[in-house]
């Protein structure tokens, strides 16, 4: 049957901060302390939706997460009211109030794994919630994903769920910024290409600097229970470089889609192989790598540009629109690289850029943003249709941030229990805009 690939945005939360909460993400830690504005984040996320929704790409939106986590403070001991619970916080504890407000669920790339029914045992499309165990902010995202994932997606003949990863760092799963479907028509079986940089084998070299959130065993445990065939898996190691120049997540150095895989030289520990193995898994269908030498693009310009942390849309005509970031437009060459692309006759025929300010400073580009799901139209038509972009729904929630969201927001003002009667608030409406029931700690209790 014939498939696409749909786009499922993260509309950024009302409590969108600059907690500086990421160790090796250079952007959080850079930004830490700033004060944002979060209708404009939202806003911004809202016009990339739009634009692309425009242009005929299916588009449609994940809602945000109810922030502060109160819940989260009481499993941490913390007792009385909600108020209560936040002004305890913020006198005895105040470092939890920023990790404990992240809107960092914007960044959709990174709730879950997606297998498409078509690469699956049971021809159903597999949801796996990333446990983001990385870091704590990141680490109380799956159950609210878990639950928005299954009001989405609710129809258990077409869509499986299966729960997040055990909670430890052997499992460390960040979800589809480590993974890459390649293939031939979007409803062909595709090969799933997964990344880690933990070092998974004596022989295989760690980063020193950073972190690497993403382990092998995750990637096998994932493959596993969405039913992958081996022969069109691939799992590979990052280059753990690179993660210590600041590229946490694959999707900063690399990205694909259909028959391309547009990627820096120095994305990968074994590039060799990897494109031999995923040539193998792809048989008939060649694949087109587009490789960016280093003397083109450093890997400190990828990282400060998000070159790579670009959407790449294929068209109807079957080449490619590259979503990039503003950024990438400001960096000489960053830009020259592009201009060179558009002018080569390869893949990438067209560059669209969209300012992602508010993202990009937490290290969240246009792909970041993002969850890729190939669906077939039958599949389609049982997703729950109010989270579809279209002009009734872009207008709707644009005026519901116009509604509920401050243009200002400073670290401190996140002890604010009038924060969180707003956020709930503003949630409670959304839910009911996007027809996805109740999903939310505070309806649920
Ligand atoms: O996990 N930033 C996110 C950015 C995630 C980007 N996603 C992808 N590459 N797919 C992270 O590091 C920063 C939040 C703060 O500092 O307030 C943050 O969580």
């Amino acid at each position: 049957m014939t498939a696409f690939e749909a786009n499922f945005d993260g509309l950024v939360g009302p409590t969108h901060n600059y907690g500086g909460l990421s160790f090796g993400n250079v952007a959080s830690q850079n930004n830490t302390g700033d004060v944002s504005n979060p209708r404009e984040a939202a806003l911004q996320g809202l016009a990339k939706m739009k634009a692309l929704a425009d242009r005929g790409f299916r588009q449609a939106v994940l809602p945000p997460h109810e922030r502060p986590d109160v819940a989260s403070l009481r499993a941490l001991g913390f007792t009385g009211s909600d108020a209560e619970v936040l002004r305890a916080v913020a006198a005895s504890a105040p470092a939890l109030l920023p990790q404990i407000s992240s809107a960092s669920c914007m960044w959709t790339a990174n709730a879950a794994t997606v297998s498409p029914s078509a690469d699956t045992a049971d021809g159903r499309t597999h949801f796996t919630p990333a446990n983001l165990n990385n870091k704590f902010h990141r680490s109380i995202e799956h159950p609210t994903t878990g639950r928005v994932l299954k009001a989405i997606f609710a129809d258990p003949r077409h869509f499986a769920h299966h729960a997040a990863l055990p909670a430890c760092a052997q499992f460390g799963d960040e979800g589809a910024a480590n993974h890459t479907r390649l293939c031939g028509e979007y409803g062909d079986a595709g090969v799933e290409l997964f990344v880690y940089g933990r070092a998974a084998f004596a022989h295989e070299p760690a980063p020193v600097r950073y972190p690497a959130r993403q382990t092998r065993e995750a990637c096998e445990a994932i493959a596993r229970a969405h039913g992958l065939a081996p022969d069109r898996t691939v799992i590979a190691l990052q280059n753990p470089d690179v993660i210590d120049a600041g590229v946490f997540h694959n999707d900063v150095i690399a990205v694909g889609n259909r028959d391309v895989l547009f990627f820096h030289e120095q994305a990968f520990h074994d590039k060799a192989r990897l494109l031999a193995d995923v040539q193998r898994g792809l048989g008939s269908v060649p694949l087109r790598a587009v490789e960016v030498p280093n003397e083109a693009v450093s890997v400190a310009d990828a990282v400060s540009t998000y070159l790579f942390n670009s959407q790449l849309l294929a068209r109807p005509d079957g080449r490619m629109l590259l979503v990039v970031p503003d950024e990438c437009r400001r960096n000489a060459s960053v830009w020259a690289y592009l201009e060179a692309q558009l002018a080569s006759g390869g893949p990438i025929a067209e560059v669209a850029v969209f300012d992602l300010k508010q993202s990009m400073k937490n290290g969240g580009g246009p792909a970041c943003l993002r969850l890729r799901v190939v669906l077939n139209e039958a599949e389609a038509a049982a997703v729950a249709p109010g989270v579809w972009m279209n002009d009734a729904l872009y207008a709707r929630l644009t005026a519901w941030v116009g509604r509920h969201y401050r243009d200002r927001l400073a670290v401190a003002d996140l002890a604010d229990p009038q924060l969180l009667l707003e956020c709930r608030t503003a949630l409670d409406e959304l839910s009911g805009i996007l027809g996805i029931g109740s999903v939310y700690p505070f309806q649920l209790a």
